[in-house]
């Protein structure tokens, strides 16, 4: 009998997507897709496959007879919820942070480690972090034919990264600035957010229409933040280096969807940029945006709404041989968060 598949928390910005994704598959592996929220979005109709469904409230009684059922809810819901799916004998695949660090349970790229779908003792497998995962296609790839060392990382991340209330902020604090004369001498951008009458309280600490903001995540020890921690923990478990030396420095920028990393990678072995080009162009889950005569790379906003992960600017650092340079864009809301979820689902069934 196909599998059935559930989705929790169907109606937020993630669960949209992950319809989207399932609707537009040319085939799906799945018989019923049932979809999960709370009371509040529940009795939504939403068209699934051609197919209108009624969302249906959570409660363990809505796992019953799941296989698979893919999580994008709050952490502290799926630290609940998750091992309930469990119980009930669905594999639940988790896109919060509840997880990720948890030993017992696999953090999972499908193109870098799709083995670890299968050690998994307490019925869950992780997504990573939106961050983390925009680069992982590409560092998977130059890892196995160069063996990564080393890792230093700066991010330009969309405000969707902090949900809707970052969306709405960021379409609002643009619309405060349009048209006026600020970012400039006597033109402060917070002023122009005060008589606009926007909150001071922000999800990005600072303003980021016309600006950026090298903070992402919450406060952690000695300066870092809980995005760059991430960064750092979640790229060795996924590519099972525990000792990667990894420093990241996270920055919000005015960008609605896709973030972008510039990665400074160290490898074990002399690299080319040469070889480099043809690792990319052999994974399929990568777009090669590079052409230094012609001023081609790839830009967040060319990214919305893709699946792949698109790579350019590649350089061999000048003073390091064993070093790449490279830009790379990802979309946080698919790649970064649905269509990897989606993906290690395809890969638990396939
Ligand atoms: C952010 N990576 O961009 C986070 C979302 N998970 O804020």
């Amino acid at each position: 009998m196909a599998p059935t598949l559930a989705i929790v928390g169907a109606t937020g910005a993630v669960g949209t997507v992950m319809i989207d994704i399932i609707n537009n598959r040319e085939s799906v592996p799945w018989g019923e897709i049932r979809l999960i929220a709370s009371a509040r979005s529940a009795g939504k109709k939403i068209t699934v496959r051609g197919a209108e469904s009624t969302v249906v409230e959570l409660s363990p009684e809505a796992f019953d007879g799941v296989d698979i059922a893919l999580f994008d809810v709050p952490d502290e819901v799926s630290a609940q919820w998750a091992p309930i799916a469990a119980e009930r004998g669905a594999i639940a695949v988790d896109n919060s942070g509840a997880f990720r660090m948890d030993p017992e349970v696999p953090l999972v790229v499908p193109e870098v480690n799709p083995e670890k779908v299968h050690e998994r003792p307490k019925g869950i497998v992780s997504n990573p972090n939106c961050t983390t995962l925009s680069m992982m296609a590409a560092l998977g790839a130059l890892h196995r034919e160069f063996g990564l060392r080393e890792l230093v990382v700066s991010s330009y991340q969309a405000a969707s990264g902090a949900g809707q209330e970052g969306i709405d902020r960021l379409h609002a604090e643009i619309e405060a600035v349009a048209g006026k004369q600020v970012g400039v001498r006597g033109g402060d951008v917070a002023e122009a957010l005060a008589a606009a009458g926007l909150p001071e309280e922000t999800p990005f600490k600072a303003p980021l229409a016309l600006n950026v903001v090298p903070w992402a995540g919450s406060r952690k020890d000695d300066g870092w933040t809980s995005e760059e921690l991430k960064v750092r923990n979640e790229s060795r478990k996924i590519l099972g280096i525990p000792d990667l030396k990894v420093s990241a420095t996270c920055v919000r920028v005015p960008v609605v969807t896709t973030h972008s990393l510039a990665v400074h990678a160290t490898f074990d072995r002399e690299v080319s940029v040469a070889r480099a080009r043809e690792v990319f162009d052999a994974q399929p889950s990568i777009v090669l945006r590079d052409d230094h005569d012609n001023g081609v790379f790839p830009t967040p906003a060319e990214v919305v709404g893709a699946d792949p992960t698109y790579v350019g600017r590649v350089r061999q650092a000048l003073d390091f041989p064993n070093t790449l340079d490279f830009f790379v864009c990802g979309d946080n809301l698919r790649k970064g968060a649905a269509l990897n979820t989606y993906e290690i689902a395809e890969t638990l069934v396939s």
